[in-house]
């Protein structure tokens, strides 16, 4: 059997996203497209992640690499890597990043998809080897094709997302992505040079009994979070938190849990950006099961009015998201 032969079970990212297409007879396989080029870009900061140790070395003998091109952090150089990717693979006109501050034109003006994107999350873990990631969030443009896109294209609600995802670069790396059809999460297998589905339809469960949040931080959080935080000690749950957004809230969503970042007196609106952090994983946490709050309202029906907008952040199981929002409104 397979099992006895250790071979990779289960089908390949292009398969998976080639069948859903097969399901959609007059899609025209835009998204599909678009979904592989990052796969392939998550394939190339994976590498470099990889190496990161090694460059840094070669980093100390001189700025330059080997092609004679200036070192650079990661967070640029996967921020370079995603943009190229989704430049070249042209169905998408336009991008924004959280490492640029203006809109990201691509030139391919016939493109009818925008991106928003994280491309290296949770960058202060690089340099001591602890897992990071990428977040990712697809709209359609609401100008006319054709048209050069603006930074309204982007002033979507969250709701309007058409597909969204992350890489975790964990102890192994995994891409996890929906498209609005449940949540499937494929894991990278370095020998072959391939995703395979290794977490199909993933749930997350109703309750919870992992709690993560900056604690460092609880002076700051109002009375309401502080209470909520004091349940979670009374109910003897376990405080896990990476400082690493994807990691955590891929445990989470795994193993049952709640994320929080609420406002602080350092970042009164929330630290975590909603266009490229919240929108994105609070489609994915809905669409297992979970939700995603901002204490007081439902992440995804947030008007956005600024592209790097913050706003505080609860998302996990969904009881335990209730709870700390009844802690919030009464
Ligand atoms: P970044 O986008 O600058 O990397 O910041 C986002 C990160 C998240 O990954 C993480 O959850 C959070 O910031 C940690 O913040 P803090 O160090 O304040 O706890
Ligand atoms: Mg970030």
């Amino acid at each position: 059997t397979n099992e006895q032969l250790a071979l990779p079970v289960g089908i390949t990212l292009d398969r998976f996203i080639m069948r859903n297409q097969e399901a959609f007879p007059f899609a025209s396989g835009e998204l599909s497209q678009l979904l592989r080029d990052i796969a392939l870009a998550g394939k190339i900061i994976n590498r470099e992640i990889n190496r990161a140790g090694l460059s840094d070395i070669t980093g100390q003998l001189g700025s330059q690499n080997v092609q004679g091109e200036t070192q650079q952090k990661l967070d640029v150089i996967a921020d370079i890597r995603f943009i190229r990717a989704l430049k070249n693979g042209g169905e998408v006109c336009a991008i924004i990043s959280e490492e640029a501050t203006e809109v990201i034109l691509t030139g391919n003006n016939h493109a009818k998809y925008i991106v928003a994107i994280d491309p290296l999350d949770g960058s202060s873990n690089i340099d001591t080897n602890v897992s990071i990631g990428t977040i990712f969030s697809v709209y359609r443009r609401r100008s006319e094709i054709g048209t050069e896109p603006t930074e309204e294209d982007f002033l979507q609600r969250g709701n309007k997302q058409v597909a969204s995802g992350y890489l975790l670069y964990g102890s192994s790396t995994i891409l996890v992505y929906t498209t609005g059809k449940g949540v499937n999460g494929f894991t990278y297998d370095y020998s072959l040079g391939e995703f395979f589905l290794s977490h199909p339809q993933i749930q997350i469960s109703q309750d919870g009994e992992i709690y993560s949040c900056n604690e460092g931080y609880k002076s700051d959080f109002s009375d309401a979070v502080q209470h909520y935080l004091e349940e979670c000690k009374q109910k003897r749950f376990s405080s896990r938190y990476i400082g690493s957004l994807v990691a955590d809230f891929h445990r989470n969503l795994l193993k049952g849990g709640i994320y929080m970042y609420p406002a602080t007196r350092k970042t009164p609106n929330g630290k975590l950006r909603l266009l490229y952090e919240c929108f994105p994983l609070a489609f994915i946490i809905e669409q297992a099961g979970g939700k995603a709050s901002d204490g007081k309202q439902r992440i995804l029906d947030i008007f956005p009015t600024d592209l790097h907008q913050r706003s505080a952040f609860y998302v996990g199981s969904g009881k335990m998201v209730d709870t700390v929002e009844n802690y919030i409104n009464n």
